[in-house]
């Protein structure tokens, strides 16, 4: 009763905490984004093998976000994060076309475990600087023939 009522006036008075998931495939970005969230700069990384995990905290919102590494051969340890998640960031490369139908795969079957029914989504399209790069260099090269 005690634990019930003091997460009753957290949620209204004081901080409350969520437990995030960030996923996607290998070189997704979602090392790069957990440090951008968690220390405002972007560190060089590399391949996340296991997780990173950080604290990041948004007005009275203390987020547990967990970085979980995306090679193929870790991808089937992805679900033992799932129990207790309410939020899942789900990370694209937007310039990976050939994994993309790879991406979508794997989204879906997070977002149909039992566990992840009730989690909030967030499909993170990353690496839009690269796409806008490319978009002009498209259009530079459509000039120039
Ligand atoms: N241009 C560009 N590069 C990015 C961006 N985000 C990440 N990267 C680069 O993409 C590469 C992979 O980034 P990581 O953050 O290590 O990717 P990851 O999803 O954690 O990969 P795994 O740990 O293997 O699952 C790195 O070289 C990053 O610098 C972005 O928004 N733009
Ligand atoms: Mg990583």
């Amino acid at each position: 009763m005690g634990q019930a009522f003091r997460k009753l006036f957290d949620t209204f008075f004081g901080n409350s905490e969520m437990r995030v998931v960030m996923l996607g495939l290998d070189a997704a970005g979602k090392t790069t984004i957990l440090y951008k969230l968690h220390i405002g700069e972007v560190l060089s990384t590399v391949p996340t093998i296991g997780f990173n995990v950080e604290k990041v905290q948004y007005k009275n919102v203390i987020f547990t976000v967990w970085d979980v590494g995306g090679q193929e051969k870790l991808r089937p340890l992805w679900r033992h994060y799932f129990n207790n998640t309410d939020g899942l960031i789900y990370v694209v490369d937007s310039l990976d076309r050939e994994r993309i139908g790879k991406a979508r795969q794997e989204f879906q079957a997070i977002i149909r475990d039992p566990f992840m029914l009730n989690a909030v989504i967030l499909v993170f399209a990353n690496k839009q600087d690269m796409v806008s790069l490319s978009y002009q260099l498209a259009c530079a090269s459509t000039n120039r023939n």
